[in-house]
């Protein structure tokens, strides 16, 4: 999954691609380096980031759809919301995965994605990108997550969602120490029992500066050890900025691992 923000302040690539024709431009490009998925962000939600109103997030990632499909692109497109109006008409202009880092926080979600038949990502998150690197604590994070994506699940589910289209997201970094991140990949195989394919984004977050000292733009040998070992054990899909290069490490992964375990069903609903 290949991340275009269409964002003045995310963390990584804030500013870059607020022009729409600049955004379809990197998603196409994204595509071209072997994504599978675009991820279309409207609205930050990096630590502290403000809210965003529906109508500018609309105003944001409409046009960026539209403009990659009228392009031919034939990737799903996704978009990364959390407001139920701007993923129904996102549906309409024609993505076909929502999402959702709040997994439910708008009650009309799931409608939505029921409706609209869609793909949905439900990602644990402690607290709101406000508050949420607040000294975040936790008994057991792998559990806490465990049990939160469980109820999400179950909840997408009773409203209408097929649970063959649900996928869960720990959440790397949102309301997480480094040392709760670490711990998240190297136990993501516990998530695995829930029953559902995993998404894992770590690309270029505050973590792998804090071990390796290189800033944002500057962290794709780091995402690279996260996105191997996520997948190592059982990451599905891998939201990432630098497209061509985690498509070069899967390659190298997975045929020293095995097989696409997860893939098919996702092709399923790709297509
Ligand atoms: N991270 C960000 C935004 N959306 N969605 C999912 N499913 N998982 C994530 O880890 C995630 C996300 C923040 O990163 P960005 O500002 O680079 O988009």
């Amino acid at each position: 999954m290949g991340i275009v923000n269409v964002t003045p302040d995310s963390f990584s690539d804030g500013g870059e691609f607020l022009d729409p024709e600049r955004a379809v431009e990197h998603g196409l490009q994204l595509a071209a380096d072997g994504a599978d998925v675009l991820d279309i962000g409207g609205e930050s939600t990096r630590p502290g980031a403000a809210e965003v109103s529906a109508e500018e997030e609309l105003r944001r990632v409409i046009p960026v759809i539209e403009g990659l499909i009228a392009a031919g692109c034939t990737k799903a497109i996704s978009i990364d919301t959390s407001k139920a109006a701007v993923a129904e008409r996102a549906l309409a202009a024609g993505a076909v995965i929502v999402n959702d880092v709040t997994a439910l926080g708008d009650a009309g979600m799931a409608g939505v994605c029921a409706r609209g038949s869609s793909s949905l990502i439900l990602m644990h998150m402690k607290g709101t990108p406000r508050t949420m690197q607040e000294d975040p604590t936790y008994d057991d994070v792998v559990a806490e997550v465990r049990e939160f994506l469980a109820a999400a699940l179950e909840r997408a589910v009773d409203d209408g969602v097929d649970e063959d289209r649900i996928w869960l997201d720990p959440g790397i970094g949102f309301g997480k120490t480094v040392e709760h991140n670490l711990e998240l990949i190297d136990r993501l195989g516990e998530l695995r029992s829930l029953g559902r394919p995993i998404v894992l984004g770590a690309s270029r977050k505050r973590f792998i500066g804090t071990l390796t000292g290189r800033e944002v733009g500057d962290r794709v040998g780091g995402t690279l050890a996260a996105n191997v070992i996520g997948v190592a054990r059982g990451a599905a899909m891998l939201r990432v900025h630098d497209v061509r290069e985690a498509r070069e490490a899967l390659d190298v992964a997975e045929a020293i691992l095995g097989t696409r375990e997860w893939r098919e069903p996702w092709t399923a609903v790709a297509s």
